[in-house]
């Protein structure tokens, strides 16, 4: 009862409202957020864009990444942008980009998993897609140190993808979806991650 500010909020980020709520529709990926976002439409038609505009970032930086592959990405900045239930993994960052970020995020195995074997057949060239990137064309670029390899090289685990792929944004846990103890990527309905954030605020890490 103590952390109640920590329920329902948004982080200080790039794109993120000031505060959650109701958005009428969100697009496609994102719509399962309409009812309590901190994204706005906009944010979520972008979302569904190659090099869109919230990052500029090029998801095909060693070749055109599988459709199967870049619906999980797709719905990962669904996550990170419209997410109401983040504050208990919330911290301060002095980035130029923005000034919270979201740390160990308890992700359920199952949208782990999937998102791993949707992707084991694609190629990247960095194992942290937050840094090292030649930028100098406009959109990332693989740095001349760094070449394409297979996803399975980069990430052998769907663990060591999931934890390393935004710096720590996640954190791979054994729990199921609809445990209560983990956040999904992927639902429909009412938003289940309200009770897990619920649940550690109220029983700290
Ligand atoms: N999804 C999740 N779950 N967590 C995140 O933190 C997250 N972040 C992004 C997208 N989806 C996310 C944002 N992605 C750069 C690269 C990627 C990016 C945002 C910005 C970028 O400009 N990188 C520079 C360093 C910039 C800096 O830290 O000052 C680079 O060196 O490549």
């Amino acid at each position: 009862a103590l952390s109640l500010n920590k329920l329902n909020m948004c982080m200080d980020a790039k794109h993120h409202k000031v505060e959650p709520g109701p958005e009428g529709k969100l697009y496609l990926q994102c719509s399962p957020w309409r009812d309590n976002a901190c994204c706005t439409a906009n944010t979520t038609a972008e979302a569904h864009n190659d090099n869109s505009y919230l990052y500029n970032f090029n998801w095909n930086h060693c070749g055109i990444m599988s459709p199967q592959c870049k619906k999980h990405f797709i719905q990962d900045t669904c996550f990170y942008e419209c997410s109401p239930h983040l504050g208990p993994w919330i911290q301060k960052v002095d980035q130029s980009w923005r000034k919270e970020r979201i740390l160990d995020v308890p992700l359920c195995m199952e949208d782990c998993h999937n998102w791993w074997e949707d992707c084991k057949n694609d190629y990247t060239c960095k194992t942290n897609w937050h840094k090292g990137w030649d930028w100098s064309s406009g959109v990332n670029k693989c740095p001349e140190s760094s070449k394409c390899r297979k996803w399975t090289e980069v990430y052998p685990t769907p663990k060591s993808m999931c934890e390393q792929i935004w710096s720590n944004s996640y954190l791979y846990t054994t729990h199921s979806n609809s445990s209560g103890r983990c956040m999904q990527l992927w639902f429909t309905g009412p938003n289940p991650n309200t009770k897990v954030a619920e649940y550690y605020l109220n029983n700290a890490q």
